[in-house]
């Protein structure tokens, strides 16, 4: 599969909750890399841009009240397939619906609190870890471990 960098948000839920490292844990378990990562205050600028398309949805003012509200854990991860990988793991957007073994599935319970966000495509990725990370926050390295993870 092709490599890919996704952007991953611990919401402010999962961190005022005491489960970042959690989910982080999950996220790490696949094998997937982390190539960023930092603790952050998001504006009231940057959830506009992050969630422009959600401008006018009834949702939306909601959203960004909440995603603003506390620090979030903002995270790059990458590896062959690592959008869909990580948004296999994290489970349907409504918790309600996610399946038993994803994040929300397993810990959360309502689509307004729901823990983590992951990019939903290759387009929102590049934008998404454009808009948290800059060139020189973003690491490259060797794990010991890749040959046991990529073919
Ligand atoms: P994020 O962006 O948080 O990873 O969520 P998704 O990519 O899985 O889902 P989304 O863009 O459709 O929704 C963004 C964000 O808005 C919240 N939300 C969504 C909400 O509070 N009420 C709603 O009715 C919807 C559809 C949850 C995720």
């Amino acid at each position: 599969m092709a490599n890919e960098k996704t952007l991953i948000l611990v919401k402010p839920d999962g961190v005022q909750r005491g489960i970042a490292g959690q989910v982080i844990g999950r996220l790490e378990a696949t094998g997937l890399r982390i190539s960023g990562m930092k603790l952050l205050q998001i504006s009231d600028e940057l959830a506009a841009e992050h969630y422009g398309e959600h401008v006018g949805k009834p949702f939306y003012s909601g959203l960004v009240a909440f995603i603003t509200s506390g620090p979030v854990v903002a995270i790059c991860l990458d590896g062959p397939g690592a959008i869909s990988i990580a948004r296999k793991v994290m489970g349907s957007t409504n918790p309600a619906e996610a399946a038993p073994g994803t994040i929300r599935g397993d810990l959360a319970v309502e689509i307004g609190r729901n823990v983590i966000h992951g990019s939903a495509n290759e387009e929102d990725a590049a934008r998404e870890v454009a808009l948290y990370f800059s060139e020189d926050e973003l690491v490259d390295y060797t794990r010991a471990i890749d040959d046991w993870l990529i073919e």
